[in-house]
Formats: C-alpha cells, sequence, structure tokens
C-alpha cells in the first residue's frame, strides 16, 4: 500500500484513481450473450450453463426438495445468526415505509402521494469464491417488505449443479418466489427478456462482476431498471491518534479481500498513525486465507497523510466512498462535514463488517464515486410513488384561470379547452 503524504488536490483524482474496468472487450463479449438468450430462451441458459458453469443441468430452477435439503445442510449457529441479521435489516428498512402523504393544496384540490410496489423483482447473487448469502438478505428483505409480487433470484449453479446452501436457505427464509440456477450476464439477460423458466422482471438488482455489470447496463436500453452501476467493494477510513491502528487495519482487509480489483484508502493527518496501519496490515494479512486477493487489492490502494482535517474532508468528499468509517476524536464534526459517502460508520467500536451483515443498514451500496450522487439500496429502492389528484367543483373553479393563462401561454390550446369546457358547464348549470 503506497503512502502518498499531502498529495496537492490536482493530483487527488490520478493518484486515487479506481482500477479501470476493460468495458469495451467486455461488451463484446455480454453483447451477443443478451442476443442468445433474447432468441433461444432456456435452450440458451442451459448451454450457456455447461459453457460456463460446467454444469449439465436437468433443471434450472431449485427444487422444493433443494430448497428442504438446505435447511439440513448448514449448521444452527449459522442459521441463528441468518436469523439475527434478518430481524435488524428488517427493522431499519420497516421504519423506511413512507406513509400516505394526503394535501389539501388549495379548497377543492386535493394532492396525494403513495409508494407502490415494484411488481415483478430480479435479484442476482454472485458465485465465484465467496457465497454471497448476506447479500440474499439484503435485497431480498426490503423487497418482501416492499410488497413486490414477484422476487426471482439468480445465482450461477456449483460444478454439481447446486446452489451453496447458505444462499438456498436464505432466499426460501425471505420469501423469494423462484430460485433459478443461472449465473452471469446470461441470468441478467433472462431477467431482462424472461425465459419460459425465468420469469421477465421490472428491476434488476445486485452486484456482479464486469460481465453482469455489463448485462445490467445493457439491460436500462430494453426498459429494465437497474438498482445503481456497481463495481468492487471498497472502504475508506479516516483515522487520527484515538484510532486503533489495528483495528483500522482489519477494516482495510476487510474490503481488501472481496476482490483483487476492490480499493482501500487511509486518510490520516498524523504520519504515525499510518505508519502504525501499515504494519499492523503486514501483521494482520499474513494469518489470511484470502491473502492473495487481499495483497492484490493492496497494490491499488493508498494511505494519504494530509496536512489538515479540512484538507482531509475535501479529498474524502471528493473520493465519495462507498463505506467511511470515522474514527476520530471530533467524530460528530467530521460526520456532519461528509456530503459525499454511500455509508458511514462511526467511532471504533463500528467495523464495516457490522454493516455488511448484521446491523441493520444496507450493504448494497453505491462505489466508483458514484455516492455523489446515487444512495445505496433501501426500501425506497422496491417501491416507486405514484401521485394522485381529485378536484372537485369548486377546486376548478378556483384552479382553473391559473391552468387556462398558463396554457394558454405554452400556446396549447387544447390543454386550455380540457378546462375551459368543465368552467362553462359549471356555469351553464349555474353551479
Ligand atoms: N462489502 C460488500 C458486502 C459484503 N461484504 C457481503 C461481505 N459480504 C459490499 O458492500
Ligand atoms: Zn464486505
Amino acid at each position: 500500500m503506497k503512502i502518498l503524504i499531502n498529495p496537492s488536490s490536482d493530483t487527488w483524482t490520478k493518484e486515487l484513481a479506481r482500477p479501470v474496468q476493460k468495458t469495451k472487450q467486455i461488451n463484446k463479449i455480454v453483447k451477443p450473450i443478451l442476443r442468445k438468450v433474447k432468441r433461444n430462451g432456456d435452450k440458451a441458459l442451459l448451454k450457456f450453463a455447461l459453457e460456463y458453469d460446467h454444469v449439465h443441468l436437468e433443471n434450472l430452477e431449485a427444487s422444493e426438495l433443494e430448497i428442504k435439503a438446505s435447511a439440513a445442510a448448514i449448521p444452527t449457529e449459522l442459521k441463528e445468526a441468518i436469523q439475527v441479521a434478518k430481524e435488524n435489516i428488517e427493522r431499519f428498512h420497516k421504519a423506511q415505509i413512507s406513509p400516505e402523504l394526503v394535501e389539501e393544496v388549495m379548497p377543492g384540490v386535493v394532492c396525494k402521494r403513495k409508494s407502490m410496489p415494484i411488481q415483478r423483482v430480479g435479484l442476482y447473487i454472485p458465485g465465484g469464491t465467496a457465497p454471497l448469502f448476506s447479500t440474499v438478505l439484503m435485497l431480498g428483505v426490503p423487497a418482501a417488505i416492499a410488497g413486490c409480487k414477484e422476487i426471482v433470484l439468480c445465482t450461477p449453479p456449483d460444478r454439481d449443479g447446486k446452489i451453496h446452501p447458505a444462499i438456498l436457505y436464505t432466499a426460501n427464509l425471505v420469501g423469494i418466489t423462484k430460485i433459478m440456477k443461472v449465473g452471469g450476464a446470461q441470468a441478467v439477460a433472462a431477467m431482462t427478456f424472461g425465459t419460459s423458466s425465468v420469469p421477465k422482471v421490472d428491476k434488476i438488482f445486485g452486484p456482479g462482476n464486469q460481465y453482469v455489470t455489463a448485462a445490467k447496463q445493457m439491460a436500462t436500453k430494453y426498459g429494465v431498471a437497474i438498482d445503481m452501476p456497481a463495481g468492487p467493494s471498497e472502504v475508506l477510513v479516516y483515522a487520527d491518534q484515538t484510532a486503533i491502528p489495528a483495528f483500522v487495519a482489519a477494516d482495510l482487509l476487510s474490503q481488501a479481500e472481496h476482490g483483487v480489483d476492490s480499493q482501500v484508502v487511509l486518510v490520516t493527518t498524523t504520519e504515525k498513525i499510518a505508519k502504525q496501519v501499515l504494519k499492523e496490515i503486514d501483521a494482520q494479512l499474513e494469518d489470511l486465507p484470502r491473502k492473495d486477493i487481499a495483497q492484490k487489492a493492496l497494490k491499488n490502494s493508498r494511505a494519504v497523510v494530509m496536512e489538515n482535517q479540512e484538507e482531509a474532508l475535501e479529498l474524502i468528499n471528493e473520493y465519495a466512498p462507498e463505506h467511511l468509517i470515522i474514527s476520530v476524536e471530533n467524530e460528530e464534526e467530521v460526520v456532519d462535514a461528509i456530503y459525499n459517502a454511500g455509508s458511514i460508520f462511526i467511532g471504533n467500536y463500528t467495523p464495516e463488517s457490522a454493516g455488511d451483515y448484521a446491523s441493520g443498514t444496507n450493504h448494497t451500496l453505491p462505489t466508483y464515486g458514484y455516492a455523489r450522487s446515487y444512495s445505496g439500496v433501501s426500501l425506497d429502492s422496491f417501491v416507486k410513488k405514484m401521485t394522485y389528484q381529485k378536484i372537485t367543483e369548486e377546486g376548478i373553479k378556483s384552479l382553473g384561470p391559473t391552468i387556462e393563462v398558463m396554457a394558454a401561454n405554452e400556446l396549447l390550446d387544447a390543454h386550455k379547452n380540457a378546462v375551459s369546457i368543465r368552467l362553462k358547464y359549471l356555469k351553464s348549470k349555474k353551479i
């Protein structure tokens, strides 16, 4: 992990650049996948399972039997942990339910806004080196609270044609209606176009590799919404002399182990802390089973020593980290000064892992600087807000002339007429 001492602001973007994604090459591979799934449906999915997952599948959907077996296959200790996490996530996401809003803006003109669940949602859970059953909770729980009618989950099967039992167990626990053994870009394609066994959805959620991300981006061209442009996980820790170097190192490593293209950043105003953290990282790295991955991610990572807090905060806001851990004495002041971050973890006893798994906030968050303009996944991501209005005779009489004037000045006479015709009618009826 490289140390930067007091980099000037014009070098920040370059010095803290996220690892680049080879979008052009990826798109070239993903486009035909979408086309084949669109054309050949399940047949294409089975072929891709053979090609990419090296398995000959009889059925794309997980069976009742497999779901039942998953409960027996995972230890009680894990089931209990999943239950605690589920309850916290449920609690925090239920609290996000926004009540119906009704406002009589002027006498006889009532406007209303109400949340409506997105009817069909698709959740993608990656396979690969870590079975992310926690993501099943993060997406499945709010989808269920929102009241989405159909919740489809796609995840790649292993070489035996099986889904990881913890993913299967959690999916069933949160009420997912269809659990499909489909991975990669082809899963996104299937949920975009629909096949005979994978339902077409209105919005696709979830992390994935660059192929999945590219496919999600393409899905938007076919009228399917996506949660956000996702990228590799990242964390930025802002630490001062009150931080505990071993904790900071552990937090940085926790995200470095996600993938070789992850990026972790330490920002501090004391060089001594930076050196202590780096030393700790080296020590802790030795014992990590995913040492190789973390080590590669650390190559993309930086420890930045800034001259003062003001500059440090400016850099953090410009970087807009997915996760921000604040381990400083004046934490409240610092928290208040942050306007670009996906999710903030405050104090020495708030590791990012808490939010990744079990505290209740969502772990699907904007990476790659998108925290400047995107929110993380929440209950809102699974609903859309519909508006309503009801105007009475009295209401149209008082609001009508305003609409008429505006419509006339936009040279839209038919709009004006839709009001005038009613006002005339009321007049003729002496109402
Ligand atoms: N840090 C990841 C989520 C995750 N971590 C899942 C562990 N499991 C993205 O926020
Ligand atoms: Zn994580």
